[in-house]
C-alpha cells in the first residue's frame, strides 16, 4: 500500500516536482494518472478546486499547490533534508521556488515549452513563433538571474540539493529540449552543467517522461 498518491498528468513539470521529491526522500507512492484535459472535470475539481495539476492525497489528507506539496513531503517523509537549516540558504531556496513559479513557468515555460513541446507533440498544434519570440526577453532575464544565483555552487543553496533545485529542474529540463536552450544558456554555462548534474541523480532518472508514462500505464498497489 502506497502512502502518497500523486494525481497528475504524465509529462506535467509540476507533477514531476512532486515525483522527484518523493524519490529524493525514498517515499513509497502511487501515481494516479489524470488524462490531459480532464483537470477541469467535476471529479478532479473535488481534489483541486482550481483545476490545476497536480494534487496529492496522503491517507485522508488532501493537498494541492506544488510548493505546499513538496514542503509537506519533505517535512513528513524527509525530515526536512531538502530544506537548508541555515536561514539565509533557506531564504534563497524560497526565493528560487518563487522565481520558478512566477517567472520561469509563467511567461517562459508555459509559452516556450508549450509552443515547442506540448502543442506540437501532444496536441498536434503548429508552433506560434511570434509567441516564442515574445517570451525570449523574459527568458533571458530569468536565465541570467538564475545563473547569477547559482554562481559556482553545485546546487542552488550550496553543496546539497534542495527543493529549489527540484522545482527549477522540472521546468528547466523541459526547456532543455527546445532549440532556445542553447541561446539561453550561452551566457550561463553553469546552468547547463547544473542541469547535467541534476539529470544524473536517481530521482531524475526515475521520473523521465518515459518512466512516468510507464507509471501511468501500469496499475500500482
Ligand atoms: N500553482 C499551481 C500551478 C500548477 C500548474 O499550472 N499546472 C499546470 C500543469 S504543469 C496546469 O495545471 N495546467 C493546466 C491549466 O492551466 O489549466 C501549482 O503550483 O501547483
Amino acid at each position: 500500500m502506497s502512502d502518497f498518491v500523486l494525481h497528475s498528468v504524465p509529462g506535467s513539470p509540476y507533477g514531476r516536482q512532486v515525483l522527484i521529491t518523493l524519490e529524493e526522500v525514498g517515499a513509497t507512492y502511487r501515481f494516479a494518472p489524470i488524462a490531459p484535459g480532464a483537470s477541469q472535470s467535476p471529479q478532479y475539481r473535488q481534489l483541486h478546486p482550481f483545476g490545476k495539476i497536480p494534487a496529492l492525497t496522503h491517507g485522508d489528507f488532501h493537498l494541492y499547490e506544488t510548493q505546499a506539496i513538496i514542503r509537506y513531503i519533505d517535512r513528513v517523509a524527509g525530515a526536512g533534508a531538502l530544506t537548508p537549516a541555515d536561514p539565509k540558504a533557506a531564504a534563497r531556496m524560497d526565493q528560487a521556488l518563487n522565481i520558478s513559479d512566477c517567472y520561469l513557468f509563467q511567461g517562459v515555460g508555459n509559452v516556450i515549452g508549450f509552443q515547442r513541446i506540448v502543442g506540437p507533440i501532444l496536441l498536434g498544434l503548429t508552433t506560434d513563433e511570434a509567441a516564442v519570440a515574445a517570451a525570449m526577453p523574459q527568458a533571458h532575464t530569468v536565465f541570467n538571474e538564475l545563473g547569477r544565483l547559482l554562481g559556482d555552487q553545485r546546487f542552488f543553496t550550496g553543496e546539497a540539493v534542495s527543493l529549489a533545485d527540484i522545482s527549477l529542474i522540472s521546468q528547466m529540463d523541459f526547456l532543455a529540449a527546445t532549440p532556445e536552450w542553447r541561446d539561453l544558456t550561452g551566457a550561463n554555462p553553469n546552468l547547463a552543467k547544473w542541469l547535467e548534474r541534476m539529470n544524473a541523480r536517481p530521482s531524475l532518472l526515475a521520473t523521465t517522461w518515459e518512466k512516468v508514462a510507464a507509471m501511468a500505464a501500469a496499475p500500482q498497489a
